[in-house]
């Protein structure tokens, strides 16, 4: 048994073990303290910093939505951190006005916390190590063989994360949660999407990004940043179409999966603006662009499709992008078009050295969608 393989039972191990602890401490917490929390719980108040999403007092056993962190950046080419992302949204968390225009009290939807994992951060945080010499390599022009025991590691490791995510995330929705997942790089809703696909026969991606995501095991990662798309196509066939919004980023052989696989549906940045040049609305344009969705929808929300004002330290910022009025109204178009949301994620959220702009962003547009996680039919 190898290194990885010890690391992989280890982490199944430890989350079942987690996830037991954090229900006996949540049945104590309702019993004793819960009620008393919500009765002093102030919604028109300052922040609460609890280390919970939001600062809302809610227990994963009496949660509706739960919010599980993936900290992990193994594969990203361009500037690591985005493994932060997840504890950086916590911290500005005291931001969030916990009130919502479009849903009746706000603070009251049951959004809970599942703990960061710390054997998936040492797991990251090893594994990195690794993928920057594949990286390096690969740079200098070394021949690829000389480092195919380290790819194979960066591989290994990368399906210990996507298994860790899948056995959270199954194990939520069997017990009838929903789940906004925070990465992280966009290599972590794998898992997530997997487990979707065995209670949902088929559902669509709404996928708003940057980038096309649809590289074939990218700098020889399979489970890389910039190929999740591509493995979901690959690999998920109860996912019968994606969506990608505001794309600008992407090489030939992504372009030509977007033009000629039938499931992909672009909206790149130049076609959006082109439409807009030209006298089309937002508002139409979201029409069109929820009119290619299916019942279902997942949304996969990687934060550099957004204008990288607002992204600054996101692993691969790219000019242009969506403005935040816009991605908003999207989302509250969706939410009022009857189409289901069956989940969502949020990843590529990288703190700033000495700020938490990011995260801040981050954590209102996370508030956004969890609610409309919730408040959707
Ligand atoms: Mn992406």
């Amino acid at each position: 048994m190898d290194g990885v393989d010890k690391i992989h039972i280890f982490v199944l191990l430890s989350y079942r073990l987690v996830y037991s602890f954090q229900n006996f401490c949540g049945i104590l917490r309702k019993k004793y303290f819960v009620s008393d929390l919500m009765n002093r719980f102030d919604p028109n108040g300052a922040g609460v910093s609890n280390g919970n999403y939001f600062g809302l007092p809610y227990t994963l056993e009496e949660s509706d939505i739960v919010v599980v962190s993936v900290p992990w950046d193994v594969t990203t080419s361009y500037m690591s951190g985005t493994s932060g992302g997840p504890r950086a949204i916590i911290d500005a968390s005291p931001q969030i006005e916990l009130f919502d225009p479009e849903v009746e009290k706000a603070w009251s939807v049951k959004i809970a916390t599942f703990p960061i994992d710390h054997n998936i951060c040492r797991l990251n945080e090893k594994t990195r190590k690794v993928a920057e010499e594949v990286i390096g390599a690969l740079e200098r022009g070394i021949p690829q063989e000389q480092t195919s025991d380290k790819a194979a590691e960066v591989n290994a490791a990368s399906e210990v994360m996507n298994g860790y995510v899948y056995g959270i995330t199954s194990d939520l929705l069997s017990k009838g949660k929903k789940i906004a997942l925070v990465g992280g790089e966009h290599s972590v809703p794998f898992g997530y999407i997997r487990a979707l696909a065995e209670k949902y026969s088929t559902f669509g991606i709404l996928h708003i990004d940057a980038h096309a995501d649809l590289r074939k095991a990218y700098e020889r990662f399979e489970y890389s940043h910039a190929s999740i798309m591509y493995n979901v196509l690959d690999k998920i066939p109860q996912v019968t179409g994606i969506c990608q919004v505001a794309v600008r980023d992407f090489c030939e052989a992504e372009h030509r999966i977007m033009k000629e696989d039938g499931r992909v549906q672009a909206f790149t940045a130049a076609e959006l603006d082109s439409l807009e040049f030209t006298g089309s609305c937002w508002d139409n344009i979201c029409d069109r662009i929820i009119s290619t969705l299916p019942e279902n929808v997942y949304i996969s929300f990687d934060i550099d499709g957004l204008d990288p004002k607002l992204c600054p330290n996101t692993g691969t910022p790219v000019p242009g992008g969506l403005s935040y009025g816009k991605v908003s109204y999207l989302f509250s178009k969706l939410r009022r078009s009857g189409k289901n949301l069956i989940g969502f994620d949020l990843c590529e959220v990288a703190p700033g050295e000495n700020n938490e702009w990011d995260a801040n962003v981050g954590a209102r547009l996370l508030f956004k969608l969890c609610l409309y996680l919730q408040t959707d039919k």
